[in-house]
């Protein structure tokens, strides 16, 4: 550069440089007023506590980002018509041959680094304020599934299925991995996302702030049944959730009570089923029908599987067992020492009470009929 560097010409930036740059700064400053006053609680509400400060992040960014694209956008289009070929340019004319500019480019260095450092300093802050948790944490886990979310609470012998409950004011340390594929655990009201990786526990920190019900949903893509993997987080006042707490460790202290055999609705059964299995079982396809676990419309009538995964006959008795107690490993139907299948949920992960048990018996012994 320094060994020839032609003797600085003075550069015409045309007649409205000027006044284009005074129009483009007023544009925005008035979206920038817009962008920051801006209420993004109609269409996404907040319900934990790093929701605001990360909207704020957010906003900073679209006014930065918005400044930045409008001065080049707008620049673009300006210089193209100030040295625009004229019609009395020679036709060999080349344009103004502009060589280093120290002042411009220490200026275009100065100020992006300067933002950077900016929306660094508030990002971090904003991090080390969610990673310093104090007084009474709840620490629980969530386990992704295909297609599933598992939730495990202290005081909780076994874990509960499709629908985490989290106490209002209280500084939640949520541990995340997956049984399977990489799955994600987000709550859009909460803003943060964490990616569920098998082999790998990662805490997730938030203190939820309004009571309510919000949908944790899967964003990575984990299979057939993605777009399935759903469930709820209930924002509790501190007494409903030691209220659902204490039911939850009940029904699975007792298991329900005494299970009857006969006389099972198979109308209520097909409710369950809806809302507790079919994430995992399709009830139109027989045993070969996977989601994740096996279908279960021939269960009673599958020549090529006469028996359930447990070795046990498909009939009331055999069906009320494996709905109570679960089952993880090979398939005793088909006499094939394989691997499990994967795991079959036992009444309490379910959520199952007795009479939900002897209508899901019926209602699958119905699907059976049908099809016989
Ligand atoms: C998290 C997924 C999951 C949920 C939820 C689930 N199951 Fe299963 N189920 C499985 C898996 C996996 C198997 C096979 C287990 C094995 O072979 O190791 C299975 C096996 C079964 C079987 C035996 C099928 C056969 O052909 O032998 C029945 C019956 C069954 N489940 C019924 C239900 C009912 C009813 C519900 C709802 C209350 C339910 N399951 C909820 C995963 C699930
Ligand atoms: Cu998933």
């Amino acid at each position: 550069m320094a060994q020839h560097s032609a003797p600085q010409q003075k550069v015409d930036l045309g007649p409205g440089f000027w006044p284009v740059a005074i129009g483009v700064t007023v544009f925005n400053l008035i979206s920038a007023y817009f962008i920051i006053t801006y209420d993004v609680s109609g269409f996404l509400p907040e319900a934990a506590a790093p929701a605001a400060d990360i909207d704020a992040l957010f906003k900073f960014m679209t006014v930065i980002g918005n400044a930045i694209f409008s001065y080049v956008a707008v620049f673009v289009v300006y210089f193209s018509i100030v040295w625009r070929r004229r019609a009395t340019d020679a036709p060999d004319a080349v344009g103004i041959q502009v060589h280093d500019s120290p002042k411009l480019e220490f200026w275009w260095t100065a100020v992006p680094a300067l933002l950077v450092v900016i929306l660094a300093v508030f990002s971090v802050k904003i991090w080390s304020n969610l990673q310093a948790q104090a007084g009474d944490v709840l620490t629980m886990e969530s386990i992704g599934h295909q297609f599933k979310y598992e939730f495990r609470y202290p005081k909780l012998k076994a874990s509960v299925y499709d629908e985490m409950h989290v106490p209002v004011g209280i500084p939640i340390s949520l541990h995340v991995t997956s049984a399977d594929v990489i799955h994600s655990f987000w709550v859009p009201e909460v803003r943060i996302k964490y990616d569920m990786v098998p082999g790998l526990v990662q805490t997730m920190r938030f203190t939820p702030t309004k009571v309510g019900t919000y949908r944790v949903i899967c964003t990575e893509f984990c299979g057939t049944n993605h777009g399935n993997m759903l469930a709820k987080m209930v924002i509790d006042t501190p007494g409903d959730f030691d209220k659902w707490l204490g039911k939850q460790a009940q029904m699975q202290a007792s298991g329900g009570g005494p299970v009857a055999l006969a006389g099972g609705n198979a109308a209520s059964g097909q409710t369950v089923f809806t809302a507790k299995c079919a994430s995992c079982h399709n009830a139109n396809a027989g045993f070969e029908g996977k989601i994740v676990g096996p279908g279960l419309g021939k269960l009673a009538v599958d020549p090529a599987h006469p028996d359930l995964v447990t070795g046990e006959k498909p009939d009331a008795a055999g069906i009320s067992h494996i709905l109570i107690n679960g089952y993880q490993g090979p398939d005793k139907s088909t006499g094939k020492d394989g691997a499990s299948l994967g795991v079959m949920p036992n009444q309490a992960a379910n959520g199952l009470s007795s009479a939900d048990i002897s209508n899901l018996t019926a209602y699958l012994l119905s699907l059976s009929a049908k099809k016989s």
